[in-house]
């Protein structure tokens, strides 16, 4: 059994995950993200399906080291043996020239995508250590992979959970820590409406005559990687809808 821990698990990738992993017999799993009320409903979903998958959440702000550091140390005893952590929690905040940007966004961005998931990590490695089959899962994106107009700040974070990644992957192998990079291009979930404030219409732009990689397409990748014999390790994976060739490059019907 190995006890999994996603972050940013209350939508999108972050759900899908849960979602997908307790389809398996073999993971019991911790979710946390800031919308208690999310967590309660993708628990109670996931009971409705699969009784028997041991799941425990708790509200976490990952751009709180402090708040990071208590709510892992205050974990019941039975749920501090952690196996495998998701790196999801990210987001991005407008999309303007560098000069036009928004700084708190920018502060939004950093604070989370790079951060929080530094704090997550250095909290849980210690966790994972113990673990015989520890496995460090970071969600870049395409945008970590290249910079596209107007994307600046949100794909310099990605850039640097890209350079994360590597530096995990080396610091980390002495441990027998796997880490891998998952990167993916278009996936339509909640990310949109947040990057751009709830405007609904023009997040559901951005998806307009694509079909665009779903929560559960990431997930299922996740749960292969996962599944891998334990000397094999996926470094960096680039995940991108079949209409789509680099961060801009998009064939729309
Ligand atoms: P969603 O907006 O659907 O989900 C984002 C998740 O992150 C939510 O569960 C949210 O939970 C959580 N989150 C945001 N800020 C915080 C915070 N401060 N503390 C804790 N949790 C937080 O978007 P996605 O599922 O698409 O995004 C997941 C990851 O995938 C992100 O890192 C994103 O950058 C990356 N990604 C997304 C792509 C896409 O096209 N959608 C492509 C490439 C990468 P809550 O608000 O409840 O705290
Ligand atoms: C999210 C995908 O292309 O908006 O990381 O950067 S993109």
């Amino acid at each position: 059994m190995r006890t999994v821990l996603i972050t940013g698990a209350s939508s999108g990738i972050g759900a899908a995950c849960a979602q997908v992993l307790a389809t398996e017999s073999n993971y019991r799993l911790l979710l946390c993200a800031r919308r208690a009320d999310r967590l309660t409903s993708l628990t109670n979903e996931i009971h409705s399906l699969h009784p028997n998958v041991d799941i425990h959440s708790f509200t976490l702000d990952v751009r709180d080291n402090a708040e990071v550091k208590r709510a892992i140390a205050s974990l019941p005893t039975e749920w501090q043996n952690i196996d495998v952590l998701i790196n999801n929690a990210g987001l991005s905040q407008g999309l303007d020239a560098l000069q036009d940007g928004d700084t708190d966004d920018w502060d939004r961005m950093i604070d989370t995508n790079v951060k929080g998931l530094l704090y997550v990590s250095k909290t849980v490695i210690p966790l994972l250590k113990k673990s015989t089959r520890a496995h460090i899962i970071n969600i870049g994106s395409i945008a970590g992979k290249e910079v596209y107009p107007n994307g600046n700040v949100y794909c310099a974070t990605k850039h640097a959970v890209d350079a994360l990644n590597k530096a995990m992957r080396i610091d980390l192998l002495p441990f027998g820590i796997k880490v891998t990079a998952i990167n993916p291009g278009m996936v339509e979930t909640e990310f949109s409406e947040v990057r751009f404030k709830g405007d609904k219409e023009r997040a559901k732009n951005v998806y307009a005559g694509v079909v665009p990689l779903s929560g559960l397409d990431i997930a299922e990748t996740i749960r292969y990687v996962l599944s891998l014999p334990a000397h094999v390790n996926i470094n960096d994976l680039l995940i991108m809808p079949t209409a789509q060739a680099t961060g801009t490059v998009i064939v729309r019907n």
